[in-house]
Parts: structure tokens; sequence; C-alpha cells
């Protein structure tokens, strides 16, 4: 058996195929030291769990414990592949220091408790908050790592047993803006797209995608196009020198939080030149006139300016687009973290809609999700939503879910928009929210203006509950920490970009007393006597099967229709995609085909918002726009960046991700071959910048924004000009302060700012205005891997207007022309 290296090569050896072809299998394999396949004694399926993807792999078992994993060549997404974090991340697993047992707060410590005690002490503050204050005293801030059937638990017993509306998943910080982009052009959430795209495309564009070191199997398929027969073109939209932008035809580097004028100028000329399907437009879309008259306003010699790249580039990006026969589009988080997020994410849809590029093999969107299991939080109501994309504005569908749930339908919010998590950790700063309650979500390190968040967190009339597998930093500011089971150690569903459900099953007993989440809500439910309209207990189910069940009655005639799927079709073979349900028994593998859409005014998950103001639209207004469920086409003006750049902060800030390392690193930080590919933090110049400011690599220096300053290595790398970019990974938890900074700033989130993009309230991590400083010589290169776009510098610079050369030029002076909207 070939053990498979997956830090030297993140996407290991090319397996090429031509268009149309299927996808060669290649199994990833990575077992413990000295052990080969035939010392296993059982092989348990499951799916990834450190990225979105959801590739199919099975968990090695030995003595009882998780000893490897290997990639399951029937699954529909992988083939057999693996990337670093899913060869690697499991052994966090095993780690010494996991949480093991619940712990309380007394005197000011953590201490030792028995699962009685705790539970006892949340559902106690629980009561007494409900009585007091009423259920809008208590906050729920979930996760995208949970599973379908923890979800949905989740969201029953705070929707239709508390009855708060403060309701929300880190997916607030990940995906709501590709679940807002869908909705504002479909109405509905939900991936039009399939990754059996990627087989078909004639062109692939990336969006504020680094999807090489993010989604790296799915990277691994359109690298093997690459290789084979007519491959196609890649268009890829990034500052950074990312591998995408290596392997692309076209790069577009433009200055950070420009997104929507690029798009307009890319449609533009698509529009300017007729690459438009004029039949497929007048018959499945509405809003096209206002996207004309709109994108007239940006010719490219003013996005050119706006954007600060080559307009030549953008001609030939067009060019590429306008002629694309099967196009597929990504977008991530260089869209979404950004302050015009939803507007610039909803012109990549519109690309499609004006092209005709939907519902056929090639042409797909994938509005991409980042988290394993975000698509479930979405689907379940536990961001906010309501369950199966009911619409939360449309009294019927609040009706058609208390019928599920056997309750009132006055129980279940919805009086105004779910509160998003920036709202409530407001909430929770002026006092209203008393309780609030994080499951597998590492705030203290992950949302923006971390000084701010601390603050909020420690307060003293904040009862913070938080569920975790490790003492994080959240965990740390905690009254009571819940110790859960994780990925192997639980059985559920989950459903990953591409609609691709599948199941994990529990490989191995969770450490000491640590128990699945799913076991937790439903322990909380009975213990609060949560009951139905008929005194019947609210929660009617125990195990994760049940509960599954229990939500294919919820998603029935929803789009998500789950109906035609159960625990043993998943068994053995390959994920399923919904919907999967009586007309369509193996699933679906793109929707809209046919320009047919989840859109009608009394189907359609979302009326749309307001793209400036966030505002919702009224039924009557949306059922004025679009009476005959069509696709809507909605034009943005471009809006600057909110905190531009000055004389005293005259970079822009972006933070991000490299491909060893996930998130808060809890899992990454424990798996010695990912901690030791990247070690530390570190921050990202182009040349000409360190130049300017003295710096060469490996020389230590702070960057300060007006929130705080982070001090790390310099790596000189392929980043435009004018950007610093930070990995967002390191916090706190394996440096001597714990759960903050004790001497200097290592989280970029001490740099970021309180800020959302209005429609899908989306936190702005990818653009703040900053300085750097030189601090001193450094102890050799900084501790940045060399395998990605953190790269040390080659000499290839990504474009901009005036060149390389343009070093006159202030980075700062970022135009803002008059007309802009
Ligand atoms: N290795 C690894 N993989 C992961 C994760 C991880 O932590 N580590 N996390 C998972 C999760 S939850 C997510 S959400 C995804 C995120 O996956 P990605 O979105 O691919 O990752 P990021 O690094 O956050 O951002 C992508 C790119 O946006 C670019 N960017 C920054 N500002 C702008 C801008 O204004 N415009 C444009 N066009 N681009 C810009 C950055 O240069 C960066 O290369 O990854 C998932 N996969
Ligand atoms: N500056 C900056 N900030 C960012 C981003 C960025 O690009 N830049 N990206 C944002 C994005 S896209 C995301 S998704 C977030 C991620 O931010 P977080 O969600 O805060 O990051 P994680 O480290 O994944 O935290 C997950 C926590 O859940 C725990 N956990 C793991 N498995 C389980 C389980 O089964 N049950 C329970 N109860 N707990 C579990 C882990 O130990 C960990 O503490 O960060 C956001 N913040
Ligand atoms: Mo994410």
């Amino acid at each position: 058996m070939a053990r498979s290296d997956r830090i030297a090569e993140p996407w290991g050896t090319r397996t090429p195929y031509a268009p149309g072809e299927p996808w060669p299998t290649r199994v990833d394999t990575f077992l413990d030291e000295g052990l080969t396949e035939a010392d296993v004694d059982e092989w348990v399926q499951s799916a990834t769990i450190l990225h979105s993807n959801g590739d199919g792999l099975d968990i090695a078992v030995k003595d009882g414990r998780i000893v490897g994993v290997r990639g399951r060549a029937v699954d529909r997404v992988n083939h057999g592949r693996l990337g670093p974090k899913d060869l690697y991340g499991w052994q966090a697993n095993s780690s010494p220091d996991r949480l093991t047992h619940p712990l309380v707060r007394k005197d000011g410590e953590l201490v030792r408790a028995t699962w009685e005690e705790a539970m006892g002490r949340v559902v106690g503050r629980t009561r007494e908050l409900l009585d007091e204050q009423g259920a809008s005293a208590i906050g729920f801030y979930t996760t995208g790592q949970l599973f379908l059937e923890e979800y949905y638990t989740l969201g029953i017993v705070a929707h239709g047993g508390l009855g708060t509306n403060h309701v929300d998943g880190n997916t607030r910080l990940c995906t709501a803006t590709a679940a807002a982009a869908l909705k504002e052009s479909f109405a509905c959430d939900g991936q039009p797209g399939s990754y059996t795209d990627v087989d078909h495309a004639d062109v692939i564009c990336l969006f504020g995608h680094n999807m090489a070191e993010t989604q790296t199997v799915l990277w691994t398929r359109v690298l093997d196009r690459l290789a084979g027969p007519n491959p196609p073109q890649i268009v890829c939209v990034d500052p950074r020198e990312t591998p995408v932008a290596r392997a692309a035809t076209v790069h577009l580097a433009p200055r950070p939080g420009t997104n929507v004028a690029l798009m307009n100028g890319l449609l533009h000329l698509v529009i300017a030149d007729d690459h438009v399907d004029h039949a497929y437009v007048d018959a499945h879309a509405v809003g096209f006139e206002e996207l004309r008259e709109r994108v007239a306003d940006y010719p490219p010699e003013k996005v050119a300016e706006i954007c600060d790249v080559p307009v030549e580039r953008l001609r030939e990006a067009a060019r590429v687009i306008g002629s694309a026969e099967r196009l597929l589009s990504t977008v991530l988080q260089g869209f979404y973290q950004s302050h015009q997020a939803t507007a610039a994410a909803v012109q990549v849809n519109n690309l499609h809609i004006v092209r005709g590029m939907l519902g056929r093999p090639g042409c797909g969107i994938l509005q991409m999700n980042g988290q394993p299991t975000a698509q479930n939080t979405r689907e379940a109501g536990a961001d906010g939503d309501l369950p199966g994309f009911r619409n939360w504005s449309n009294d019927a569908h609040v009706e058609d879910l208390a019928r599920v749930w056997n309750v009132d339908p006055m129980r279940i919010p919805h009086y105004s928009p779910p509160t998003h998590v920036m709202q409530m950790i407001r909430y929770v700063e002026d006092g209203s929210i008393r309780m609030l309650w994080v499951q597998g979500t590492n705030p203290a390190v992950s949302l923006p203006e971390l000084d701010r968040i601390r603050s909020v967190l420690s307060q003293e009339r904040l009862f913070l509950v938080v569920q975790d597998i490790f003492l994080s930093e959240t965990a740390q500011l905690a009254d009571v920490v819940l110790p859960a089971a994780t990925w192997g150690e639980k059985t559920g569903t989950f459903t990953n970009v591409d609609r691709t459900v599948h199941l994990s099953l529990k490989a191995v007993e969770p450490p000491g007393e640590a128990r699945p989440d799913l076991d937790i809500f439903v322990d909380f439910a009975h213990r609060l006597g949560l009951q139905d309209k008929d005194g019947q207990p609210l929660v009617k189910w125990s195990t994760p099967e049940e509960a599954f069940e229990a939500w294919k009655e919820c998603s029935r005639g929803r789009p998500c229709d789950y109906t035609g799927i159960t625990y043993d079709r998943l068994r053995g073979g390959s994920g399923i995609q919904w919907p999967c349900n009586d007309e369509n028994p193996d699933g679906t593998e793109r929707l809209y085909v046919d320009g047919k859409f989840w859109s009608a005014p009394g189907y359609c998950e979302s009326y749309g918002r307001d793209l400036v103001t966030g505002a919702p639209l009224e039924p009557t207004e949306y059922k004025a726009m679009n009476p005959d469920a069509k696709a809507v086409i909605k034009a943005a003006g471009y809006l600057p960046p909110h905190e531009p750049p000055s004389e005293e902060f005259p970079l822009q800030l972006i933070t991000g991700r490299t491909v060893y390392q996930f998130h808060t690193r809890t899992k990454t930080g424990r798996a010695p071959q990912l901690q030791a590919a990247a070690p530390e933090v570190w921050i990202e110049v182009s040349a000409e910048d360190a130049e300017r400011h003295g710096l060469a690599e490996g020389d230590v220096a702070e960057v300060r924004t007006r929130r705080g300053s982070v001090v790390a290595q310099v790596r000189v790398s392929g980043v435009r000009r004018g950007v610093v970019f930070l990995p967002f990974h390191y916090g706190y938890w394996d440096t001597p302060g714990g759960s903050g900074p004790d001497d200097v700033g290592r989280a970029a989130n001490e740099l970021t700012l309180t800020d959302w993009d209005p429609a899908s309230k989306q936190p702005i991590f990818k653009t703040a205005a900053a300085s750097l400083r030189r601090v001193g010589p450094g102890d050799g290169p900084a501790p940045a891997p060399t395998t990605t776009a953190s790269a040390p510098v080659t000499g290839h610079v990504p474009p901009t207007r005036g060149g390389p050369d343009a070093l006159a030029e202030e980075s700062f002076d970022v135009p803002v022309p008059e007309e802009v909207r």
C-alpha cells in the first residue's frame, strides 16, 4: 500500500482525463506509523470534516482507536482522493487534552463537574431567564461542523421550544453570502451546480476562491482536466498569487473590496459584445434591462482604474467568459467577506443567467460553502432561517412548520428577520441577551475585533455555555463547559457544497464522559420539559437515525427534499444529492434544468433584500417583480470599502487560510504533520511594499489597524502591491496567554473591523486599513509554507495597471469615481 504524502504534495499525482470522461480513481491512504491495511480491524464509513468538499472516506479502526483513513473510490465526490487535512487531521481526536468531563465556574475557576450538575446549571439559568425576561434573553451560536440531525434538533428546541429568534451559526462568517446570493437570484438556497461540472466545463472561473488550498480534492479534479486533452481555460480573480492564479489562463488581481466594479466591468463587456443568450433571458429571467443600464456605467477603462488591473487583462477575461460554451463558476471568501458581498456574488449569478449557463453539464454555479456541514446549518434552520428553506415572511410557511412540529404557529418567532451573530454580540454587550450557548465554534478567535469580543464574552452578567471538544480560547471564558463527542465518535449525516449527502458512522467511543451534541440537545429539551401542543415531548427522537427520519418529514415537498434518502441507502456506496424523492429517486445532479426555478411567490424561501440597505422586500413587492417563478437579475453599483486606506494606514489588510491549517487550529494544530507544515503566524507583503518599508524576508514586523496589532515574521510573496495578508489560524490556546494576547497580538482578528455586508450580514474579514512597521531582524525565513500562495515571490508579480514599476503611485490613493452609486 502506498502511503500518500499530502504535505509535500497537497494535490498528489495527476490522473489526466478528457472533457466528458469520468474522472479516474486514485485512492489516498494514511495509517499510523508501522501499520498496514492488514492490521486494520475495521473500516468505518464517513466523509471529510475539515472543509466543505465532502470527500468520502473510511476510518481505520484498530483496538478501539482510530489509526488512519482511506478515500472511498466509489464516492461521486472524490473518487478515492483525500487532501492534507483529511489524511492527518483525525489524529487530534485522540489528543490527551480532549475535554473528558463537564466544567463549571466556581469562585472564578473552571472546575470538574458531573453532567447532572452542569446541565442543572444550564437548565436552571434557562428557566430563570424565561421567567424573568422571556426567550429573547437567550441566544444560540452554533456552527457549520455538527451533523444535520443535531442542527434540526437545535432548531426545534430554540425556535419551536424556547421561541427565541436569536439563533445563528458561524456560517454567518462563512457562507451567509452564498445563501443570500442564491436567495437573491433564485429566491432559494441550494447550489445549482454539481462537481461533475468540472468534467464538462470549457471555462472555469474562480472568484475570490483559493480552491487549491481550501478544497484540495476539487482542485485536483481541475488539475486533472488541465493535464488532459482539451483542457478548460481558468479565470482567477484574487489579489494573491495563489496556486489557482498560477494555473490560470487569466489572473486578475484587483484591489481588495472592488469586486462589484470588476464584475460590472465583465458584465459590461459581455453585454457590449452581445454574448447574451437572449432567448434564455427572455424566457427565464426578470431584470435584464436594469442590469444593462447599470453596467453601462462601467466601461473597462474606468473599471481598470478602480480595481487597479490592466485593462487588456479585463478584456481578455471577458473574452474568455463571453466565448465559453460551458461555464463553471465558483465564489468564496474573497467575495463573501467583503463590504458588498452579496452584491458581488449576485453578479456572478447574473453572468450565468445572461449567458444561459445553468442546468446543463459544465454550466454550474457553486456559491461555495466553507465548512463541512454549513449546508445543513442552513437547511435545518440553525442559522436563524426556518427549516426546509421555509420563508419566515410567508405566514403559510410558518403554519406549515408549526404543523410538522405540532406547535402553535405563534410560538415560532417570525416577526422580524432572524438575529445575526454580530447583532447577538451587540445584544450581549447591551445586556439584553443574558445567556449565550456556543457550540462548535471559537468566537474568541474567529469573530472580528477580538479585544471587544473578549470583553463582551467575559462580562459578569452573561451566562456563557460552551460546548466543544477542547478547552478553546472561548471555552476558557465560559461559565459551563460541555464536552462533546466529535466526528468518528458519533453518527450522523452531512451535506457538501454540491448537495451530496453523506453518512458518517461512529467508529470509536468518545473520550471520558464526552457526549454527542445530539444527546446534549435532546437531554436539554427533556430536562426543560419542552412539549408540543398535545403535551407530548417536543423532541420525539433520541437516536441520529430517528432524528433523520423526523427531518425527512420536515423537508418533504421543499427544495431540499430528503424523503428518498435513508441511512441504509447511504451505506456502502456513494453520497446522494438532494432533492431525492419520489420524482428523483436517485437524487438530482443539477438544479434549474430547463429554466425552472423555485422562485414562485408562494413557494420561494425568500423575497430578497435591497442590496444596499439590506431591507427585506415586502411580499407584494416581490410578487410584482417576479410573478412567474423566473430567475431574478439584480444589478448593483460599486461602493468603495468602508475603511479606505489613509495616510496613517496606507495598506489594505486581507486575512485567510493556508492549506495545512483549519480555522483556529483546534484539530490541525494537534496533528503533528500539519502543525509542522505551518507552525506560526506570518505576514505576507509584496516585494514592492517590503522594499518601501525596509523589510526583507524573515524580518519581524508589526501590522497595525485602528483596533490592534499583530507582530510576526515577514514573507515576501506574490501578493499584489498595497495589500498585506495574514492567516487567521493562530489564536492563543498554545501560547502562555491561553485565551488572549499576553504580550503581542497573534490572531489576525485583533485587527479586523466590526462591520458586515448589509444583505447577508457576513462580517468583513478581507478589507481593513493597516500600517506596517519593521520591528527587527528575524530568525531565518518566515514560518510560512512554500508550497502554497505564501511561496516566496518568484518574479511573477500579479499584474497591476502601472505594472511593478509604478512605485510612485501611492497605494492608498484608491480612486472613487464621482458617478459611483
Ligand atoms: N486548508 C483549509 N481549507 C479550508 C479551511 C481552512 O481553514 N483551511 N476552511 C474552510 C472554510 S470554513 C472556508 S469558508 C473556505 C474558505 O476558502 P477560500 O475562500 O478559498 O479561502 P480564503 O483564504 O479565506 O480566501 C480566498 C481568497 O480570497 C482572496 N481575497 C481577499 N480579498 C479579496 C477581494 O477583495 N477580492 C477577491 N477577488 N479576492 C480576495 C484572498 O487572497 C484569498 O486567496 O475554506 C474551507 N477550506
Ligand atoms: N480574520 C478572519 N476571520 C475569520 C475568517 C477569515 O477568513 N478571516 N473566516 C471565517 C470563517 S469562513 C469561518 S468558517 C470561521 C471559523 O471559525 P470557528 O468556527 O471559530 O473555528 P473552528 O476552529 O473551526 O472552531 C470550531 C470549534 O468547534 C470545536 N469542535 C470540533 N468538532 C466539534 C464537535 O463535533 N462538536 C462540538 N461541540 N465542537 C466541536 C473545535 O474544537 C473548535 O473549538 O472563522 C471566520 N473568521
Ligand atoms: Mo468558513
